[in-house]
Protein backbone atom coordinates (compact mmCIF):
# COMPACT_ATOMS: atom_id res chain seq x y z
CA UNK A 1 0.00 0.00 0.00
CA UNK A 2 1.50 3.40 -0.75
CA UNK A 3 1.99 6.04 1.49
CA UNK A 4 -0.89 8.60 0.03
CA UNK A 5 -3.12 5.18 0.18
CA UNK A 6 -2.72 4.60 3.96
CA UNK A 7 -2.92 8.09 4.53
CA UNK A 8 -6.54 8.44 3.09
CA UNK A 9 -7.74 5.04 4.09
CA UNK A 10 -6.79 6.13 7.87
CA UNK A 11 -8.33 9.51 7.49
CA UNK A 12 -12.11 7.86 5.86
CA UNK A 13 -11.50 5.26 8.88
CA UNK A 14 -11.49 8.06 11.30
CA UNK A 15 -14.35 10.13 9.74
CA UNK A 16 -16.26 6.73 9.32
CA UNK A 17 -15.25 5.82 13.18
CA UNK A 18 -14.22 2.57 11.55
CA UNK A 19 -11.57 2.00 14.75
CA UNK A 20 -10.67 -1.37 13.86
CA UNK A 21 -9.19 -0.16 10.13
CA UNK A 22 -8.13 2.67 12.05
CA UNK A 23 -5.93 0.55 13.99
CA UNK A 24 -4.66 -1.55 11.54
CA UNK A 25 -3.55 1.15 9.12
CA UNK A 26 -1.62 2.63 12.32
CA UNK A 27 0.00 -0.37 12.75
CA UNK A 28 0.61 -0.60 8.94
CA UNK A 29 1.76 2.96 9.40
CA UNK A 30 4.80 2.10 11.83
CA UNK A 31 5.34 -1.13 9.93
CA UNK A 32 6.13 0.78 6.94
CA UNK A 33 8.28 3.58 9.10
CA UNK A 34 6.14 6.32 8.15
CA UNK A 35 6.76 9.87 9.85
CA UNK A 36 4.76 9.67 12.35
CA UNK A 37 4.36 13.23 13.62
CA UNK A 38 3.20 13.92 9.82
CA UNK A 39 0.75 11.02 10.08
CA UNK A 40 -0.87 12.39 12.89
CA UNK A 41 -1.03 16.12 11.17
CA UNK A 42 -2.14 14.88 7.91
CA UNK A 43 -4.62 12.66 9.46
CA UNK A 44 -5.67 12.93 12.65
CA UNK A 45 -5.72 16.66 13.21
CA UNK A 46 -7.95 17.24 9.36
CA UNK A 47 -9.99 14.58 10.26
CA UNK A 48 -11.44 15.20 13.64
CA UNK A 49 -12.15 18.64 11.86
CA UNK A 50 -13.67 17.08 9.31
CA UNK A 51 -15.99 15.07 12.14
CA UNK A 52 -16.56 18.31 13.49
CA UNK A 53 -17.74 20.22 10.55
CA UNK A 54 -20.26 17.39 10.00
CA UNK A 55 -21.21 17.71 13.32
CA UNK A 56 -21.72 21.31 13.25
CA UNK A 57 -23.45 21.46 9.53
CA UNK A 58 -25.92 19.18 11.46
CA UNK A 59 -24.77 15.89 9.42
CA UNK A 60 -23.26 13.79 12.30
CA UNK A 61 -24.70 13.67 16.25
CA UNK A 62 -22.98 13.04 19.48
CA UNK A 63 -22.55 8.77 18.65
CA UNK A 64 -20.58 9.68 15.54
CA UNK A 65 -18.35 12.04 17.36
CA UNK A 66 -17.96 9.47 20.13
CA UNK A 67 -16.98 6.60 17.65
CA UNK A 68 -14.04 9.17 16.00
CA UNK A 69 -12.94 10.05 19.19
CA UNK A 70 -12.67 6.49 19.83
CA UNK A 71 -11.28 5.71 16.89
CA UNK A 72 -8.07 8.42 17.41
CA UNK A 73 -7.40 7.39 21.17
CA UNK A 74 -7.31 3.57 19.60
CA UNK A 75 -5.10 4.65 17.27
CA UNK A 76 -2.49 6.92 19.58
CA UNK A 77 -2.25 3.83 21.43
CA UNK A 78 -0.45 2.15 18.78
CA UNK A 79 1.54 5.41 17.42
CA UNK A 80 2.49 6.95 20.87
CA UNK A 81 4.92 3.84 22.15
CA UNK A 82 6.39 4.27 18.53
CA UNK A 83 7.13 7.94 18.27
CA UNK A 84 8.62 7.56 22.17
CA UNK A 85 10.88 4.97 20.98
CA UNK A 86 12.25 7.35 18.20
CA UNK A 87 13.27 10.04 20.79
CA UNK A 88 16.54 11.13 19.38
CA UNK A 89 17.67 12.86 22.92
CA UNK A 90 17.59 11.25 26.01
CA UNK A 91 18.52 14.18 27.80
CA UNK A 92 15.07 16.41 28.55
CA UNK A 93 14.23 19.49 27.48
CA UNK A 94 12.28 20.43 29.98
CA UNK A 95 9.00 19.26 32.29
CA UNK A 96 5.03 19.57 31.18
CA UNK A 97 2.31 19.18 32.98
CA UNK A 98 -0.24 19.01 31.05
CA UNK A 99 -4.16 18.96 31.41
CA UNK A 100 -7.87 19.29 30.38
CA UNK A 101 -9.08 21.74 32.30
CA UNK A 102 -12.44 20.74 35.04
CA UNK A 103 -15.71 20.45 33.30
CA UNK A 104 -14.17 19.40 30.30
CA UNK A 105 -14.17 16.06 28.25
CA UNK A 106 -11.86 17.09 25.09
CA UNK A 107 -8.97 15.26 25.20
CA UNK A 108 -7.99 14.64 21.71
CA UNK A 109 -5.89 17.88 21.23
CA UNK A 110 -4.45 17.65 24.91
CA UNK A 111 -2.92 14.31 24.07
CA UNK A 112 -1.98 15.12 20.80
CA UNK A 113 0.18 18.53 22.15
CA UNK A 114 1.47 15.49 25.09
CA UNK A 115 2.35 13.17 22.06
CA UNK A 116 4.10 16.17 20.25
CA UNK A 117 5.71 17.45 23.22
CA UNK A 118 7.05 13.92 24.57
CA UNK A 119 8.24 13.31 20.34
CA UNK A 120 10.62 16.21 20.76
CA UNK A 121 12.44 15.72 23.98
CA UNK A 122 9.71 16.81 27.03
CA UNK A 123 9.12 14.92 29.57
CA UNK A 124 5.48 15.28 29.80
CA UNK A 125 2.92 14.29 33.02
CA UNK A 126 -0.09 14.04 31.47
CA UNK A 127 -2.97 14.44 34.18
CA UNK A 128 -5.96 13.62 31.97
CA UNK A 129 -8.98 15.53 31.37
CA UNK A 130 -11.62 17.25 33.84
CA UNK A 131 -8.83 17.84 36.51
CA UNK A 132 -9.58 20.16 39.17
CA UNK A 133 -7.83 23.94 39.02
CA UNK A 134 -6.16 23.27 42.76
CA UNK A 135 -5.40 20.13 42.52
CA UNK A 136 -3.81 20.65 39.33
CA UNK A 137 -1.57 23.94 40.73
CA UNK A 138 -0.24 21.13 43.58
CA UNK A 139 0.86 18.52 41.13
CA UNK A 140 2.53 21.34 39.06
CA UNK A 141 4.46 22.40 41.75
CA UNK A 142 4.81 19.47 43.57
CA UNK A 143 6.66 18.53 40.18
CA UNK A 144 8.59 21.72 39.82
CA UNK A 145 7.32 21.60 36.18
CA UNK A 146 9.19 24.48 33.73
CA UNK A 147 5.90 24.27 31.73
CA UNK A 148 2.39 24.44 32.44
CA UNK A 149 -0.51 23.05 30.05
CA UNK A 150 -3.76 24.01 29.45
CA UNK A 151 -6.45 22.68 26.90
CA UNK A 152 -10.28 24.03 27.02
CA UNK A 153 -12.57 23.85 24.15
CA UNK A 154 -16.09 24.71 25.64
CA UNK A 155 -16.46 28.45 26.13
CA UNK A 156 -17.22 27.70 29.33
CA UNK A 157 -14.48 25.72 30.27
CA UNK A 158 -11.79 28.57 28.80
CA UNK A 159 -12.52 30.49 32.09
CA UNK A 160 -10.40 28.38 33.91
CA UNK A 161 -6.95 28.71 31.63
CA UNK A 162 -7.22 32.80 32.74
CA UNK A 163 -7.78 31.61 36.66
CA UNK A 164 -5.00 29.44 36.45
CA UNK A 165 -3.22 32.11 34.77
CA UNK A 166 -4.05 34.99 37.74
CA UNK A 167 -2.86 32.22 40.00
CA UNK A 168 0.18 31.60 39.11
CA UNK A 169 1.03 35.03 38.35
CA UNK A 170 0.48 36.25 41.44
CA UNK A 171 2.65 33.16 43.15
CA UNK A 172 5.37 33.56 40.67
CA UNK A 173 5.61 37.03 41.37
CA UNK A 174 5.59 36.48 45.89
CA UNK A 175 8.44 34.03 44.61
CA UNK A 176 10.43 36.15 42.48
CA UNK A 177 10.46 33.60 39.74
CA UNK A 178 9.91 34.00 36.07
CA UNK A 179 6.99 33.49 34.71
CA UNK A 180 5.27 33.87 31.18
CA UNK A 181 2.13 32.46 28.94
CA UNK A 182 0.80 31.99 25.68
CA UNK A 183 -2.61 30.98 23.84
CA UNK A 184 -2.55 29.48 21.35
CA UNK A 185 -6.10 28.49 19.31
C1 LIG B 1 -14.70 15.45 19.32
C2 LIG B 1 -15.60 16.45 20.01
C3 LIG B 1 -16.29 16.00 21.14
C4 LIG B 1 -16.07 14.62 21.75
C5 LIG B 1 -14.82 14.70 22.66
C6 LIG B 1 -14.08 13.38 22.74
C7 LIG B 1 -12.74 13.52 23.40
N1 LIG B 1 -12.35 12.48 24.09
O1 LIG B 1 -12.04 14.54 23.30
C8 LIG B 1 -17.38 14.44 22.57
C9 LIG B 1 -18.42 13.79 21.70
C10 LIG B 1 -17.29 13.62 23.85
C11 LIG B 1 -17.78 15.89 22.81
C12 LIG B 1 -18.62 16.29 23.83
C13 LIG B 1 -19.09 17.59 23.94
N2 LIG B 1 -18.88 18.62 23.09
CO1 LIG B 1 -17.55 18.59 21.68
N3 LIG B 1 -16.56 18.66 20.10
C14 LIG B 1 -15.77 17.79 19.53
C15 LIG B 1 -15.23 18.39 18.21
C16 LIG B 1 -16.05 17.80 17.07
C17 LIG B 1 -13.79 18.16 17.90
C18 LIG B 1 -12.80 18.54 19.01
C19 LIG B 1 -11.46 17.96 18.68
O2 LIG B 1 -11.06 16.92 19.21
N4 LIG B 1 -10.76 18.57 17.69
C20 LIG B 1 -9.50 18.03 17.12
C21 LIG B 1 -8.33 18.46 17.96
C22 LIG B 1 -7.03 17.93 17.33
O3 LIG B 1 -8.32 19.86 17.91
P1 LIG B 1 -8.27 20.76 19.22
O4 LIG B 1 -8.93 20.09 20.34
O5 LIG B 1 -8.67 22.13 18.85
O6 LIG B 1 -6.70 20.73 19.57
C23 LIG B 1 -5.71 21.39 18.75
C24 LIG B 1 -5.49 22.86 19.17
O7 LIG B 1 -6.60 23.46 19.77
C25 LIG B 1 -4.29 22.80 20.06
N5 LIG B 1 -4.46 22.53 21.49
C26 LIG B 1 -5.42 21.88 22.17
N6 LIG B 1 -5.11 21.82 23.46
C27 LIG B 1 -3.92 22.42 23.62
C28 LIG B 1 -3.15 22.64 24.75
C29 LIG B 1 -1.94 23.31 24.63
C30 LIG B 1 -1.09 23.52 25.81
C31 LIG B 1 -1.51 23.79 23.34
C32 LIG B 1 -0.20 24.51 23.19
C33 LIG B 1 -2.29 23.59 22.22
C34 LIG B 1 -3.49 22.91 22.37
O8 LIG B 1 -3.52 21.74 19.52
C35 LIG B 1 -4.39 20.70 19.04
C36 LIG B 1 -3.74 20.07 17.82
O9 LIG B 1 -3.74 20.95 16.74
C37 LIG B 1 -15.51 19.92 18.43
C38 LIG B 1 -15.80 20.73 17.16
C39 LIG B 1 -14.58 21.25 16.49
N7 LIG B 1 -14.70 21.50 15.23
O10 LIG B 1 -13.54 21.50 17.13
C40 LIG B 1 -16.72 19.89 19.35
C41 LIG B 1 -16.96 21.06 20.32
C42 LIG B 1 -15.66 21.51 20.98
N8 LIG B 1 -17.85 20.44 21.30
C43 LIG B 1 -18.79 21.23 21.72
C44 LIG B 1 -19.79 20.89 22.67
C45 LIG B 1 -20.85 21.92 22.93
C46 LIG B 1 -19.76 19.66 23.35
C47 LIG B 1 -20.76 19.16 24.41
C48 LIG B 1 -21.17 20.21 25.46
C49 LIG B 1 -21.96 18.57 23.66
C50 LIG B 1 -23.14 18.17 24.48
N9 LIG B 1 -24.21 18.88 24.25
O11 LIG B 1 -23.03 17.29 25.31
C51 LIG B 1 -19.97 18.00 25.06
C52 LIG B 1 -19.05 18.55 26.21
C53 LIG B 1 -18.85 17.63 27.32
C54 LIG B 1 -17.80 18.24 28.28
N10 LIG B 1 -18.20 18.48 29.51
O12 LIG B 1 -16.66 18.48 27.92
C55 LIG B 1 -18.70 22.60 21.06
C56 LIG B 1 -18.15 23.69 21.99
C57 LIG B 1 -18.90 24.99 21.80
C58 LIG B 1 -18.46 26.04 22.76
N11 LIG B 1 -18.19 27.21 22.21
O13 LIG B 1 -18.40 25.88 23.94
C59 LIG B 1 -17.84 22.29 19.79
C60 LIG B 1 -16.96 23.47 19.29
C61 LIG B 1 -18.83 21.83 18.68
C62 LIG B 1 -19.82 22.91 18.30
N12 LIG B 1 -19.51 23.76 17.34
O14 LIG B 1 -20.88 22.98 18.86
N13 LIG B 1 -17.20 16.70 21.85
Amino acid sequence: MSTQEILARMEKAMVEGNKEEAEALAKEATKQRLDLNEVIDKVYVPGIQKVGDLWEKGEYFLPELITSAECVKGTMSVLQPEIEKSLISAKSKGKAVIRTVKGDIHDIGKNLVASMLAANGFQVVDLGADVKLEEFIEIAEAENTDFICLSALLTTTKLAQKKVIEILRKKTSEAGVKFWWEVHR
